[in-house]
Parts: C-alpha cells; sequence; structure tokens
C-alpha cells in the first residue's frame, strides 16, 4: 500500500491527500516534521520535503506534491482531474501552480513558518507585521477565487479539477491558521463549504497539530 510521508499542516500533502481520496485509492498516514531533517527521510529525499508517497512493496518513491499528483492522474482511469481539450488542461495547470507557489508564497508559507515553526521548532514568537502582510495577500487572492467563482462552475471550468484540490489544501490550511477572514467572499466561501462537505475533506478537517488550535469555523461545514 502507499505510504505517504506527511504532517497535518503541509498543504502539498493534503493535495496528494485529496487526490488520493477522490480517486479511491488507498493510503496510509506517515508522519514526518520536515524540519527535524530524520536521516533515514533525507535518504529517500535529499530535498528534506514532505509529501513523499512511497510504496515499498514495488519499491517506488514519488517526490513534490505536483510529480506526484500527475503519476496518480496518469496512472489511474478513475475520476479524472486534469480533463478536457489541450488548453483546458493547461488552463487548470496554470491555476495548479497559481496555489501552489504564489497563495503558498503569499500566504500559507508565511503563516506556517510564523504560526507554526516558530511555536513548535524555534520557540520564537510570531512577527505581526508578517501575520498582517499574509492576511492581506489572502483578501487578494479570495478575491480572485470570487471572481472565477462568478464566471465558472469550478475553479478552471465546469467539473471539479486538481486546481480545486489544489486551492481547497492551501486554503484549508491558511484557515487552519487563522489566517483567512471571510467577510465580503460570498462566491469563495460558498465554493469552499462545498469542497468541505465532500467525504475526501472530512478527515483533513478532523486532524489536528498539536499545541495549535483552528478557530471554531475551521470545521463547521455550514461556516
Ligand atoms: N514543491 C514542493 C513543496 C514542498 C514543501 O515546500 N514542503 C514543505 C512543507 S509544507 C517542507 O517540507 N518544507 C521543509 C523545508 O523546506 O525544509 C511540493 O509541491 O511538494
Amino acid at each position: 500500500m502507499w505510504q505517504l510521508y506527511q504532517f497535518p499542516l503541509c498543504p502539498f500533502s493534503r493535495k496528494v491527500r485529496l487526490m488520493l481520496s477522490e480517486k479511491g485509492i488507498a493510503y496510509e498516514l506517515w508522519r514526518e516534521n520536515p524540519w527535524e531533517m530524520r536521516e533515514a527521510f533525507m535518504h529517500m529525499n535529499p530535498a528534506g520535503r514532505t509529501p513523499v508517497l512511497h510504496d515499498p512493496e514495488r519499491a517506488i518513491t514519488l517526490i513534490d506534491s505536483r510529480a506526484i499528483c500527475e503519476y496518480i492522474e496518469e496512472t489511474t482511469d478513475r475520476v479524472p482531474l486534469i480533463i478536457g481539450t489541450a488548453s483546458a488542461r493547461a488552463e487548470i495547470r496554470r491555476l495548479v501552480a497559481l496555489f501552489d507557489e504564489n497563495f503558498f508564497a503569499d500566504v500559507t508559507g508565511p503563516l506556517l513558518n510564523e504560526k507554526m515553526k516558530k511555536r513548535i521548532f524555534l520557540k520564537q514568537p510570531p512577527e505581526s507585521r508578517v501575520l498582517r502582510d499574509a492576511m492581506r495577500l489572502a483578501h487578494e487572492h479570495l478575491y480572485y477565487i470570487d471572481y472565477l467563482v462568478d464566471h465558472r462552475p469550478w475553479l478552471a471550468g465546469p467539473t471539479m479539477s486538481m486546481a480545486d484540490l489544489a486551492a481547497a489544501a492551501q486554503i484549508s490550511v491558511a484557515d487552519y491558521l487563522g489566517g483567512l477572514d471571510w467577510n465580503g467572499h460570498d462566491q469563495a466561501r460558498a465554493w469552499y463549504s462545498v469542497f468541505k462537505s465532500r467525504p475526501s475533506f472530512r478527515p483533513l478537517l478532523a486532524e489536528r497539530m498539536e499545541v495549535i488550535q483552528p478557530p471554531i469555523h475551521y470545521a463547521d461545514v455550514n461556516a
């Protein structure tokens, strides 16, 4: 069976978990704190980052969430998530990159650094300026989701795609860390609450990262 090396608030691991669940692929969770740089993990992935998807029976090790998701997509017929014409598939990949790179750099990454890494690992207080900037940029990203949802049923087009999974994974971590103010983002909120109700999402919402508690609305599917 697949083993996914991850920690609960890793947005890239969350994207892979959503992908595996949507496709009905069984996997085990293996807890990995990349900041501890465990020797056996560094041996498996010299970049020292989660997620890593490993199948010991077939001796397959997959590294990098996008490479992992593309592998799953290419090797499974069920529930295609990179779909449509070449242009439609390019649009899906553009949005995956936007959330993996820009949203992470602007919002999820700084929140994780200030609220998780500094608290658990570095034992330092968060910097309020960095948190304010991340929340301001989160608004810009939520406005863009509002715009997309105004024009399309799902972020990249008429059906759910990998773009929705990538966005929901980043947003769920930012929301857990109290970095999102949903006021004025009714369209984005409606799109996200549909996601929150999906069976693939429920285990993520139920999970907690030790010592860090999410806001009350985080796991509420009606919020
Ligand atoms: N592009 C990579 C990014 C993975 C990544 O940045 N993972 C973070 C956790 S969310 C990590 O392991 N950081 C540890 C480090 O960079 O040392 C992917 O999509 O898998």
